[in-house]
């Protein structure tokens, strides 16, 4: 969703008048993108990201059943709710639409305030639905990609792969000598530790396909595409600098007077096609090594 109330509705009809009729009813509360045919209405809808899509059915070339069709075959469309509006009357036409994936079936001639409504509701719903996604691959403490998303995120890269040759690094860090952190000072600075790690583990992790996740209490693992062994090694001695950095006091540490971490590096490549856990447990056996090797250190 655009904003917290504004959202974006992207309307596909061949005819002007139609686009015109549409655009008048939304584009008060919300901001409206048009395609005049079915080729246009899908390059949009990958690149604009709609929140709605409605979408004409008698369309010269591509019609509208065709259109949805390709969004919902889609990964990057396929959960944009399509209402189809139609001067097609016929029930079966309203079947087949809804059989394609569309949630919504609207005649013409149009009825202002029932498409309003009806638009409304789908945003409200889609709103709803987004919050869910993301909490459920969200960790609610520090606001990074929990573990399932990292285990999502590393089958799937892991799965490229195979099509594209790269090597394909994780990195496993793990925080020194937390429980006697939370032992002296408490729980609460243990949690506002662990965001500020997380944080700055973010902001160093910082290429668009990179993945920082909190892999579980205080362990977090990153995903690094196309990144070769020594160039993931670089980006973990990154992360441990940042967070000497960072200076958060740990009167209980057996290695330094402020908060470390330790980390371990493995890479995969397409071959031999290993599973990804795999790499995993290579990063952690990595991990555990640099822990063994004296903590505050990276090992890969
Ligand atoms: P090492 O240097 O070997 O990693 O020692 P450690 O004490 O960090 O290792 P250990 O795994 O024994 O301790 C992890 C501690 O992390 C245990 C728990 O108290 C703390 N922890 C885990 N999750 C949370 C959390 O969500 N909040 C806080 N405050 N502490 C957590
Ligand atoms: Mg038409
Ligand atoms: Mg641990
Ligand atoms: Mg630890």
């Amino acid at each position: 969703m655009n904003s917290d109330h504004r959202a974006r509705i992207l309307v596909v009809d061949d005819e002007p008048a139609n686009i015109e009729l549409l655009a008048g009813i939304f584009e008060d509360e919300h901001e409206v993108l048009f395609a005049t045919n079915g080729k246009r209405a899908l390059d949009l809808a990958a690149s604009a990201r709609p929140d709605v899509i409605l979408l004409d059915v008698m369309m010269p070339g591509t019609d509208g059943f065709q259109v949805c069709e390709w969004l919902k075959s889609e990964r990057a469309t396929a959960n944009v709710p399509v209402i189809f509006i139609t001067g097609v009357g016929d029930t079966e036409g309203e079947a087949r639409g809804l059989e394609l994936g569309a949630v919504d079936y609207v005649n013409k001639p149009i009825n202002p305030p029932v498409v309003r409504l009806r638009v409304q509701h789908q945003i409200e719903l889609k709103r709803a639905r987004d919050q869910l996604t993301r909490m459920a691959v969200t960790d609610g403490l520090t606001g990074l990609a929990n573990r399932r998303q990292f285990e999502e995120t590393l089958e799937r890269e892991n799965a490229r792969l195979a099509r594209t040759g790269d090597a394909l690094s994780v990195i496993l860090m793990d925080i020194d000598y937390f429980k006697p952190f939370n032992d002296t000072l408490g729980h609460v600075r243990g949690d506002d530790c662990l965001r500020e790690v997380s944080r700055v583990l973010d902001e160093t992790i910082s290429r668009p396909a990179d993945l920082a996740a909190r892999y579980g209490g205080e362990e977090f693992g990153c995903i690094l595409p196309e990144t070769a062994l020594e160039d993931a090694a670089a980006v973990a001695e990154r992360v441990r600098e940042a967070i000497v950095e960072l200076g958060v006091p740990h009167p209980a540490s057996e290695v330094a007077d402020h908060v470390t971490a330790s980390l371990g590096v493995a890479t995969l490549h397409c071959q031999p096609r290993q599973s990804a856990l795999r790499v995993v447990a290579r990063a952690d056996e990595q991990l555990y090594r640099a822990k063994a090797e004296g903590r505050n250190r990276v090992c890969a």
